[in-house]
Formats: C-alpha cells, structure tokens, sequence
C-alpha cells in the first residue's frame, strides 16, 4: 500500500513535466546501512528511486529538510527532482548514512 501511495504521488506530479522530457530514473540501493553508489548526479525532472534491500527501515532526507523519502524494507521510494542544487542527505535513523544528489538544470 505504501508504494501505491508513493506512485499516487508521482502520478500526481508528472503531469508538470512535459512527455517529451519525461525524466530518467536513478536508482540508488539502501544496502548495509549505506547509500550505493552515495552520488549521483541527474538533471531536473528526473527521477531518484532508492531501493532498500535491507532488513530495516530507511530514509533519504535532505539536511536542509526539503525533502525526505521513508522507504520500508524491500520497498523502493521514488521523488521527482525539481529543484537544481547539491543537496546532502542522511538517514533520520542511521545518522552515519550519507548520501550526495546533484541536480543539474
Ligand atoms: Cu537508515
């Protein structure tokens, strides 16, 4: 159910982007207590998609707190990158998690 609801979000959003430049996806695994690979770099509209293949929760939150994705174990959550920026983003609940996205315009 949480991944219909993420995907409803999604549905939600996509509209904004014109087809033409739909945005690629991203993928970025949650494995071992650890984003992997920890940058990536994409361009405004795309899509980031982390993957958690641990036995624990995770979450990909912005330090600047503009956004934030909890991912179940063995779910995927997914955002639309809109803004451009470096943004650095951590675990709420592994701190040691670090992760880097570039978001070229
Ligand atoms: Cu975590």
């Amino acid at each position: 159910m949480r991944r219909l609801a993420i995907l409803a979000v999604l549905a939600l959003e996509v509209p904004g982007v014109p087809a033409s430049s739909a945005g690629a996806t991203q993928t970025v695994a949650m494995k071992g207590i650890a984003y992997e690979p920890k940058q990536v770099t994409v361009h405004v509209g795309d899509i980031v998609e982390w993957a958690n293949q641990d036995i624990v929760a995770h979450t990909a939150t912005a330090r600047d707190k503009s956004w934030d994705v909890n991912v179940l174990p063995g779910k995927a959550g997914r955002m639309v990158m809109k803004t451009p920026g470096r943004f650095d983003y951590i675990c709420r609940y592994h701190p040691n998690m670090t992760g880097e996205i570039v978001v070229e315009p």
